[in-house]
């Protein structure tokens, strides 16, 4: 049997935000500061999972993961850089160049759904966003028919054993 679920996506893509982070002037050579600001950030993915790094210093900079999830190489003074987060979790980041820079990101999955343990390899939200008005209910529709037919599925199972 094949279960397929479907994620419906609304074209509202003017609707999501994104959020910017400034790399502060100074951040290059003071050492008590961490450089990015704000330096923790939440996002919801859906209404404002792209995050924009803006390099206001006037030397190069670098916005890399800890874990080797994004990396904008060298970001030279006055240069953006955006990364889009697709799956919850917290992000830490820093400056190669300047260690002492160190930011994070924490992402949720959007109001109304649970992110399942597995959120990363099945509930990849690429392309277009959906709405922040319309929270995805077929999303928990879909789950909760997937639950059924599970159930359904094992019951039968269990009834076959017993025979
Ligand atoms: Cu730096």
């Amino acid at each position: 049997m094949l279960l397929q679920t479907h994620v419906y996506v609304s074209s509202a893509a003017s609707e999501v935000n994104v959020v910017h982070v400034s790399i502060i002037p100074g951040a290059g050579y003071n050492r008590s500061s961490l450089g990015y600001s704000p330096d923790v950030i939440h996002v919801v993915i859906g209404v404002n999972n792209t995050v924009v790094w803006t390099n206001n210093d006037n030397v190069t900079h670098t916005v890399t993961s800890t874990t080797g999830v994004f990396d904008s190489g060298l970001l030279p003074p006055g240069q953006s850089w955006n990364y889009t987060f697709t799956y919850p979790g917290t992000f830490n980041y820093y400056c190669t160049i300047h260690p002492w820079m160190k930011g994070t990101v924490i992402v949720e999955a959007p109001t109304g759904t649970t992110a399942p343990s597995n959120y990363s390899a099945t509930y990849m939200y690429t392309g277009s966003l959906p709405s922040p008005r319309n929270p995805p209910g077929n999303v928990i529709a879909a789950s909760v028919f997937a639950l059924i037919i599970i159930g359904l599925v094992l019951g039968e199972i269990s009834s076959k054993r017993t025979r």
